[in-house]
């Protein structure tokens, strides 16, 4: 069985890809299943996946490797219940080590699986992210260069969103800074290109041997702690429709964040009603690439899942949540009933393995 592992940082695009994959895959008749990872509990990647119809099993409440025991049953249900010919595991947009953490452990329990690791980068983000960027603190910078340090193969994602003279600036940059790596560019929206992904990991060679990365797990933890988790999920009610109060409600969330200057891993939101499935995603770009349209739906009560990781002290975040809330609810008329709230920064990263080769 293929077991495909997604890395790279917060908002780079894995979840997209892993959908269209497995979109594809379905009308291949091939069965496709799905682990998804959060450090929280209220995930909008397994809720999005699961109502595009695909086998999905999360690892809540902590990352793969910090619970690889949960990533190994994930992987046996999948395979025995639902007979899955192949895996995509999105591991935590702010997690890496995962060659001594993950694919190695695999290597040598799981001997029968095919392994491979993708790791996804922004490409409008990439130059930034990987140069002397002053826009999350170095500790966040330090996990997304040693994600690209450890792919299989480095995924350079959204290239549609880049003029052809900032495509080949950026390929030449990369190519310099990763002569060894195997590298694709990607429009994870466009089905040839997932096509040549999924081309690109069948051929991989899965019995090569990996090197660990070198890493300071204190300046990593210092990453991972840097970026506040918030996890709401929230009812909206109205006696109208709900569609203007939700957009207003996302709206005033990422104008409030964006006003503290406060930078976003991945700021998204999932809406969900009897015929309605939305998800709207905000990251670490500028805010006019950020501008979204959200095309009107016909619902007088929706289920809205929001999940972020950004860069603040959490209090902050909650704040900027609960105001929000209040002011739509004064504003429209609507009524939003909190049913869980979650706001925490992630703990030092502790792996259930670490094997060194
Ligand atoms: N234009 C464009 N948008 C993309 C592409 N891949 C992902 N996105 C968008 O980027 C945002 C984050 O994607 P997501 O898959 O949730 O990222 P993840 O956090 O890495 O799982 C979403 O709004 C996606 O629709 C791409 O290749 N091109
Ligand atoms: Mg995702």
């Amino acid at each position: 069985m293929h077991v495909n592992i997604l890395g790279g940082f917060l908002g780079s695009g894995k979840t997209t890809a892993i959908n269209q994959a497995c979109k594809l895959l379905q009308s291949e008749g091939k069965r496709v299943g799905v682990i998804t990872n959060d450090q929280g509990t209220q995930l909008v990647d397994t809720a999005f996946i699961n109502h595009n119809g695909i086998a999905t099993k999360e690892v809540t409440g902590s990352c793969f490797c910090c619970n690889f025991e949960a990533f190994e049953r994930n992987i046996a249900q999948l395979a025995e219940g639902f007979q899955v010919d192949v895996i995509f595991a999105e591991s935590v947009g702010s997690c890496t080590d995962l060659v001594s953490t993950i694919l190695n452990p695999l290597s040598i329990y799981h001997q029968e699986l095919k392994v491979t690791l993708s790791v996804f980068a922004d490409a409008a983000m990439l130059p930034v992210l990987i140069g002397q960027s002053k826009l999350f603190k170095d500790s966040v910078n330090y996990i997304y260069r040693k994600q690209l340090e450890e792919a299989d193969i480095i995924v350079v994602n959204k290239i549609d969103l880049l003029s052809s003279d900032r495509l080949l600036e950026l390929q030449y940059l990369i190519k310099n800074k990763f002569p060894h790596k195997e590298i694709i560019y990607q429009n994870s929206l466009d089905e040839k290109s997932i096509l040549q992904w999924l081309d690109q990991i069948g051929k991989f060679n899965y019995t090569a041997e990996r090197t660990s990365l070198t890493i300071d797990y204190d300046l990593y933890g210092e990453g991972e702690a840097a970026l506040t988790w918030l996890d709401y999920l929230l009812i909206i009610e109205s006696d109208d429709n709900t569609h203007k109060a939700c957009e207003l409600l996302m709206e005033q969330i990422y104008k409030q964040v964006n006003s503290y200057a406060l930078p976003i891993g991945h700021l998204k939101f999932l809406i969900t009603g009897k015929d309605l499935v939305r998800k709207i995603s905000f990251t670490a770009r500028s805010s006019q690439e950020n501008e979204q349209k959200i095309d009107n739906w016909q619902e007088n009560s929706v289920e809205m899942l929001i999940n972020a990781r950004i860069q603040c002290d959490p209090i902050i975040l909650k704040t900027i949540v609960n105001d929000a809330l209040s002011t739509i609810e004064m504003e429209t008329n609507v009524r939003i009933e909190i049913k869980a709230a979650d706001v925490f920064l992630p703990g030092y990263p502790k792996p259930t393995h670490r094997i060194i080769t």
